[in-house]
């Protein structure tokens, strides 16, 4: 008999008798516990473990302690982490289909960012985001963003004139500050408070729940109802990750994700109410603008400057503003 070979076969059949090693993945959130993304993510977290019978085991690592969102988009890519959830903002910077989802205006609504990103639209920037090595599973909410400072109620693009924010680290969103008369600094979201705080900045532009969680709220008291970004969110996995799962667990790990963004959804509606009358109640000073029109006007350069660089990108633009 050939020692070689049995030796061999010896092996293979201890390996199909072995259970497969446990995959303990990290993941990256930016937010608190309490936050709807964050509470989603444990139930993600726990429903794979479950569906997996423990061959998956996430667990999520909150308050951004893996990093600024960058550099976790940047990890996740590589597979130094195994899954995250990523607004799409800073990922216009690596995925450059993913900025459309940044022209400002370009939702009418939350729910036309539903209508477009649950259907064949939603699917191809998950197409791009698979050529960049993210699997995006699911879509999360993240509201409609607005600006808030430290000095006045902004009623028109006039008074945003001179003062400096705060944005993600997006050029497309530097650009839209300009177009208003405004100064734009890319910062960390950790950074933020105490750059209102310290006067370095006058103002950033968020959601409720983010004004609410990041305190931001009890520096920078005024809050102008802009609507200017509705942004959606992944729970996006490394590629590398993904692909080192059988089929079945790629099927568990893809309903958990699904499931997960359907609470998030509820949680986040629930939320946005709580968060306003919390910011309210601690004195901030929320105020509808005088002529929203005049903002969404203001960016035609915005978008006209998008246009020139990524012609390929008009089809998509379009097929968004087209979607009832
Ligand atoms: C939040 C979003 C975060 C992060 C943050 C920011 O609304 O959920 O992922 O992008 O805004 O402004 O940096």
């Amino acid at each position: 008999m050939n020692y070689k070979h049995t030796a061999v076969t010896g092996l293979l059949a201890a390996m199909v008798a072995m259970p497969a090693l446990a995959e303990d993945w990290r993941g990256w959130n930016i937010h608190p516990e309490d936050y709807p993304n964050s509470i989603a993510l444990e139930m993600f977290a726990e429903q794979v473990a479950e569906a997996t019978e423990g061959r998956v085991t996430p667990q999520v690592y909150h308050n951004a302690v893996l990093g600024a969102q960058p550099d976790a988009i940047e990890q996740v890519r590589n597979g130094g982490l195994d899954f995250a959830n990523f607004n799409m903002g800073p990922m216009g910077q690596i995925v450059p289909a993913t900025n459309v989802l940044s022209l400002p205006f370009i939702f009418k609504d939350v729910d036309h960012m539903h209508r477009v990103m649950d259907n064949e639209i939603g699917e191809r920037f998950s197409k791009a985001l698979s050529e960049e090595g993210l699997v995006a599973l699911s879509w999360f909410d993240s509201g409609s963003r607005s600006f808030y400072n430290t000095k006045k109620p902004i009623m028109s693009p006039a008074d945003v004139d001179g003062m400096k924010f705060r944005v993600m680290n997006n050029d497309l969103y530097v650009d839209m500050v300009d177009q208003l008369g405004g100064n734009a600094t890319p910062m960390a979201y950790s950074e933020v408070y105490q750059s209102l705080k310290t006067g370095v900045i006058d103002g950033a532009e968020n959601n409720y729940p983010s004004y609410d969680s990041s305190n931001h709220f009890e520096v920078a008291p005024y809050y102008s109802i802009t609507n200017h970004l509705i942004i959606p969110e992944c729970i996006c996995i490394s590629t590398a990750s993904w692909e080192a799962l059988s089929a079945e667990d790629q099927e568990m790990v893809k309903q958990a994700a699904v499931d997960a963004a359907e609470t998030q959804r509820e949680l986040w509606a629930e939320r946005e109410m709580a968060s306003l009358e919390k910011v309210k109640a601690a004195g901030s000073k929320i105020n509808e603008v005088d002529d929203p029109k005049a903002f969404q006007d203001a960016m035609g350069p915005v978008y006209a400057g998008f246009l020139a660089e990524n012609p390929d990108l008009e089809a998509l633009v379009k097929d968004i503003q087209a979607t009832d």
